[in-house]
Parts: structure tokens; sequence; C-alpha cells
């Protein structure tokens, strides 16, 4: 596994970008075409990393056909996430732009970004490339 960066990210600070604001971008539903696709986003993880996602030390959300999977994560702060592209081809981003957050790099296949939300709330990140052509949002719910 090749680990992009490794950003530990102390979100203290107030948003103050401007541009969309956050009840403007929403995560999809979960419907059976995302159940569908997070399971085969699974399926994916299992035959590139060679055991489920659960047993990992730290949660992860896998990025797999347009889809953060699972789309909405609960995690206490300070708990590291680690986001991994599963993907055959297609890269990913994950960019917590209503917190100010660059985004982060291009993430090829079998890549992988970890960060720390040290700041509860329910964050909405975006996909940089595909949150507006596909709906690629997901949800951060960081506990106290
Ligand atoms: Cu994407």
């Amino acid at each position: 596994m090749r680990v992009l960066s490794i950003a530990a990210v102390a979100l203290t600070v107030a948003a103050t970008t401007p541009g969309v604001a956050a009840q403007d971008v929403a995560p999809p539903e979960v419907d059976e075409r995302i159940e569908r696709i997070c399971a085969e986003a699974e399926e994916q993880y299992v035959a590139m990393f060679g055991k489920p996602s659960a047993e990992e030390p730290l949660p992860v959300v896998t990025m797999y056909r347009n889809v953060f999977c699972p789309v909405e994560l609960e995690i206490e702060a300070g708990t590291p996430v680690r986001w991994v592209n599963v993907e055959r081809r297609t890269s990913h981003s994950v960019w917590f732009r209503a917190l100010g957050q660059p985004e982060s790099e291009r993430l090829f296949p079998e890549e992988v970004v970890e960060m720390t939300i040290e700041t509860p709330g329910d964050h909405v990140y975006l996909c940089g490339p595909h949150w507006e052509t596909h709906t690629m949002i997901g949800r951060l719910v960081v506990k106290p």
C-alpha cells in the first residue's frame, strides 16, 4: 500500500471560505445503487489488501464508482480516517472545502490518504473532480 500523505489536520478555525454554503452541498441518499457500489468497493478492497476494511486499525472510507463508502461515517474527534481508492483506473480526491482545507492530492487506484479531524461537527466533504458531476460527496460526523 502506498500512503500518499498523512495529514494531521487540526481544524479548529471557523470556516471563512467564501463560495457555496455547506447546506447547498449534500451527500447522496443511500439507495440500492449506492449499496451495490459499496458492496463492490469492499470486494475490491479485499482483493487489493487481502482483508476486509473493517479489520484495519482505523476507519476506512473507500472511493469507488464516484461514491465514498460509507457515504456517512461517524467517529470520535481525533480518530484518524483512511480514504482508499479501490478503482481500477479513476482517480479521486478528498476535500474538506467548507472547513477551508486544501484539496488532497489526486489518489490513484490503491492509493491512500489519512486525515485526523479534530473539530466536532457535521462535516460534508467533496471529491474535487466528481462532486459536481457525480455527487461524489461524503459526510464525516465528528463527535466531541
Ligand atoms: Cu472522485
